[in-house]
């Protein structure tokens, strides 16, 4: 079985990572709590005279590397490949891919460890790529095949919970995928 795992927000932590960088550098300004986020995009998730703002900080330079893994995550999968599952990592990188494609690579081999370099997978469309599960948090995952070949499990997060559709956490997905 080939499982996909989503980076953002499902193994690294970019809405914490950008809370804090947001609260450190406009303590003045409004901000969105993580639980009363309704909306994928955090930079939608702010009224539009702060986007730029919010852009600013998720597009500089060490905000992708530095991120911190989310809880259990790098375990469940070193225990998912264990248990002799087939993982890859699916990714896909910033329209604007400057600072975001070379510290995912990054990130990953400073968490997982090089070999896992070589199961990375960067796209901006995830129907293309071939897999059993993909465990993503974006609640609605288009592309160009109208129907994937995986299916898509979300990872629970407070801005996808109007889908009606199964969900795991690092805490409970061996009871939800049966293993
Ligand atoms: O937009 C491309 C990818 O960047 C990550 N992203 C971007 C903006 C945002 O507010 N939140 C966010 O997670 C996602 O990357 P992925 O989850 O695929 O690793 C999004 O798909
Ligand atoms: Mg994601």
């Amino acid at each position: 079985m080939r499982i996909l795992v989503d980076m953002d927000d499902v193994l690294a932590d970019f809405d914490a990572e950008f809370l804090k960088r947001w609260r450190a550098r406009h303590p003045e300004k409004m901000y969105v709590p993580l639980e009363e986020r309704t909306i994928f995009y955090v930079k939608e998730s702010y009224p539009q005279d702060l986007q730029p703002l919010v852009s600013e900080i998720y597009l500089e330079p060490g905000f992708f590397r530095e991120m911190m893994p989310v809880d259990g995550g790098v375990e469940a999968v070193k225990t998912m490949q264990q248990m002799g599952l087939e993982i890859f990592f699916c990714t896909s990188p910033l329209y604007v891919y400057k600072n975001c494609v070379l510290e995912k690579y990054e990130w990953v081999e400073h968490h997982f460890g090089a070999e896992w370099v070589n199961r990375i997978i960067l796209t901006r469309d995830k129907t293309l790529v071939k897999g059993d599960i993909l465990i993503d948090d974006k609640p609605i995952i288009t592309g160009v095949e109208s129907t994937p070949m995986w299916e898509h499990i979300l990872y629970d997060r407070p801005y996808n919970r109007d889908v009606n559709r199964k969900r795991l956490t690092w805490q409970n997905w061996k009871q939800v995928l049966g293993m």
